[in-house]
């Protein structure tokens, strides 16, 4: 059984067993008493609450956020009325939402008569106050290389790649790909595609040639900017090299940009390829911003869901930038002046809305880091944490993770004095982890706003307000403004008060994704039909007794790696591909640092011999078909695997044997073969 949509009966195990310690019945033993929401019960220990000198001076306290927060659910025409005004708009919009989530008809427009252009709003609405303030301080891959871009400046680059766009004849509607590293060019070429109408599509670099043709193609992109190479912990990785490769097999595209961040020697391609230097440079600096239409599209970014290839998930102009902007601004606390950084890759959708989008259209100075957390060494974040004074950070639980095993040292050896808010977002945090980040990386001083959301809600949706959330270790802790989360049982009804289930959203935001590209109905599919009337998120999640969110993980076959999310089901196909290999089944596993591992069992085709070669070679072939990102760390070989009598894979099974829970394997009465589960068992890699 591909036992994925609502399988909340099958619930996975928590992901860290023995380190993932949620707060279960004993320690809710402890507390005081029940309360309403924002009323805490819990005994000290579990909670942090929110420091005076934060609580007096944040935009948000608690008060504030009950009064606001019971405002945006009661009244959402009324609220988002209101904060819809927190952008610019070239035409207002006169109607707030349009929305239905019956899935025989879903809806979901937001200020859908007001017209606005997205780098407008990111950019000339901030010259005349700001202009020369830095809009985007680049920190390189090197520690040697930083660039401060001010308001100016990238008003004036973004105009000229504008136009050379549209020298290329890419107009409004057009899909531009960017396979770009972290350079100020990657936002360039964001708001330069927004300003000219064009629909982006953010690759992320560590994708294969084969990924990243399939992407070009489902979205049928006329044009590629990508760089020479991109550079990453002291190594190069071949950007131009795999677009080439690429683009073997994608027709639409006409024209390759490409821009110098290495110099190395890459081929160019005559009538294809040119310089990103050479055709920006002959461009004047103005260019006209498109009027959009609130419901225009803005970007499209695939994901991996529970079944098929990754889904182009689609995001538009107006609603997305409200969102955005607001839960920037309010999640982070933040204040004109400070300097804010996000380690995202501009590759996810974190790196869209919390590295340039939200950050930029409140004309924040945001930090572009092109490098890793470990080179030169384990202490590079706070380097550049004390170099550039950082005051509000927001990274990745796995990143924490990785850190935390390097010691105090690495930390300590660095002025983190300027630190006001640290976030975390990806995956769910383990309290161990949480508690480091928070005594040793903020000196005990610093909330941590653990954000909840996902490529397909465009914003946060679950997350602590610095001034206004006490803070459970491990909790996303309560909904954003507007946000309704519902938990739900395998059959779709909904459950009240402190309990568990599979979470849902019963109403729009206006950030949440319209459509999945070109397949409208597989939107609907995905997100709309397993719980009628609801946005079904694939997470897992409990509601505490404080009506406080801990997200458990993915219900899915969906699985969690190093905050990214991967599809087993891709990388099955992907094994499946290679000659020797008859069947796959891949599932995830605890693992210390990534958060989940991959675990990959496989069937080899009759005659073929298992060898640790062979492992090494599926291993690369895994690699080269979808990209390092999908990297088995486990491969156990499978002469047969678990099938029900009607041949499926029961998958369930397999989870527990790689997460070593064989004692709890449940009914297996339904095996056609249960000696294959015997032969796994005894064969399990460590
Ligand atoms: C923003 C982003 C979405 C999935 C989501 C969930 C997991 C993200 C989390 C979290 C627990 C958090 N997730 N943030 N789980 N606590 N604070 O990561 O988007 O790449 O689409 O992944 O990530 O499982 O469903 P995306």
């Amino acid at each position: 059984e591909r036992d994925g949509k609502g399988c909340f009966s099958e619930r996975l195990p928590p992901k860290f067993p023995g380190l993932f310690q949620r707060p279960g019945p004993e320690s809710r033993a402890t507390l005081k008493t029940l309360n309403t929401l924002g009323e805490l019960s819990m005994s000290e220990t579990d909670v942090f609450p929110v420091p005076q000198a934060i609580a007096d001076s944040a935009l948000i306290n608690n008060e504030r956020y009950l009064e606001m927060y019971k405002a945006s659910v009661t009244d959402p025409e009324g609220f988002w009325a209101e904060h819809g005004k927190r952008i610019d708009w070239i035409k207002p919009f006169t109607q707030v939402r349009d929305v239905s989530f019956d899935p025989h008809d879903v809806r979901i427009r937001w200020f859908h008569d007001g017209t606005l252009n997205v780098a407008a709003n990111c950019l000339d609405r901030h010259l005349a106050t700001r202009g020369d303030q830095t809009a985007i301080l680049w920190e390189g891959d090197d520690p040697a290389e930083s660039q401060a871009v001010t308001y100016r400046d990238l008003y004036e680059r973004v105009g000229r790649l504008s136009n050379a766009l549209r020298a290329l004849g890419v107009k409004k509607g057009d899909r531009v790909c960017l396979y770009l590293p972290m350079i100020p060019e990657a936002a360039v070429a964001m708001l330069a595609c927004a300003r000219i109408g064009a629909i982006h599509s953010i690759v992320f670099g560590g994708f294969s040639p084969d990924s990243l043709a399939n992407r070009i193609q489902d979205s049928e992109c006329t044009v590629v900017i990508t760089a020479d190479e991109g550079l990453r912990g002291g190594r190069r990785v071949p950007l131009k090299t795999n677009v080439d490769k690429a683009l073997a097999d994608c027709p639409s595209v006409k024209s390759v940009v490409v821009v110098k961040r290495t110099g190395g020697d890459v081929p160019m391609t005559a009538g294809r390829d040119l310089w990103y230097e050479e055709i920006t440079a002959v461009q004047p600096v103005d260019a006209p911003a498109e009027e959009m239409e609130a419901e225009d599209p803005l970007f499209i970014l695939y994901t991996s869901g529970s079944t098929g290839k990754p889904k182009g998930v689609l995001h538009t102009s107006g609603g997305y930038l409200v969102y955005a902007s607001m839960t920037h601004e309010y999640v982070f606390d933040y204040r004109d002046g400070e300097i804010y950084w996000c380690t995202a890759d501009v590759g996810w959708v974190t790196g869209h809305s919390y590295i340039v989008y939200g950050p930029l259209a409140n004309g924040a100075t945001t930090l572009m880091f092109e490098g890793i957390p470990s080179y030169p060494d384990a202490s590079r974040f706070w380097r550049v944490v004390e170099k550039h004074k950082v005051n509000i950070f927001y990274t990745a639980p796995t990143a924490i993770r990785a850190l935390m095993r390097e010691g105090e040292e690495p930390v300590k050896a660095c002025d983190r004095s300027s630190l006001r808010i640290l976030g975390s977002v990806g995956e769910p945090i383990n309290p161990e982890a949480w508690i480091w980040y928070h005594r040793v990386v903020g000196d005990s001083r610093c909330p941590i706003v653990d954000t909840w959301w996902q490529t397909e809600t465009g914003g946060i949706l679950i997350t602590p307000l610095p001034g206004a959330t006490a803070l459970k270790p491990g909790s996303a802790t309560r909904p954003f403004f507007g946000v309704q989360p519902v938990l739900v049982d395998g059959e779709g009804n909904e459950l009240s008060g402190a309990t568990e289930g599979n979470l849902c959203v019963s109403d729009s935001w206006p950030g949440q994704a319209r459509t999945v590209y070109g397949d409208h109905e597989r939107f609907v599919q995905t997100y709309f039909t397993t719980y009628k009337g609801y946005y079904f998120t694939g997470d897992g999640c409990r509601r505490d007794a404080d009506g406080y969110y801990w997200i458990t993980g993915r219900v899915d076959d969906v699985i969690n790696v190093s905050g990214h999310r991967m599809g087993t089901a891709e990388i099955e196909s992907a094994l499946v591909a290679h000659a020797k290999v008859a069947e796959a089944a891949v599932v995830g596993y605890p693992h210390d640092i990534k958060g989940q591992g991959i675990y990959a069992y496989v069937t080899l085709v009759a005659g073929e011999k298992e060898s640790e070669e062979l492992r090494k070679e599926l291993v690369a072939w895994v690699r080269k078909e979808i990209g390092p990102i999908a990297s088995p760390d486990v491969i156990q070989w499978a002469p047969g695997l678990p099938k029900t009598r009607s041949g499926k894979i029961m998958r369930r099974i397999l989870r527990k044997i790689a997460e070593n829970e064989v004692g709890a394997l449940g009914d297996t009465s339904t095996l056609a073969d249960p000696s294959v589960v015997e032969d796994l068992i005894a064969n399990r890699k460590a």
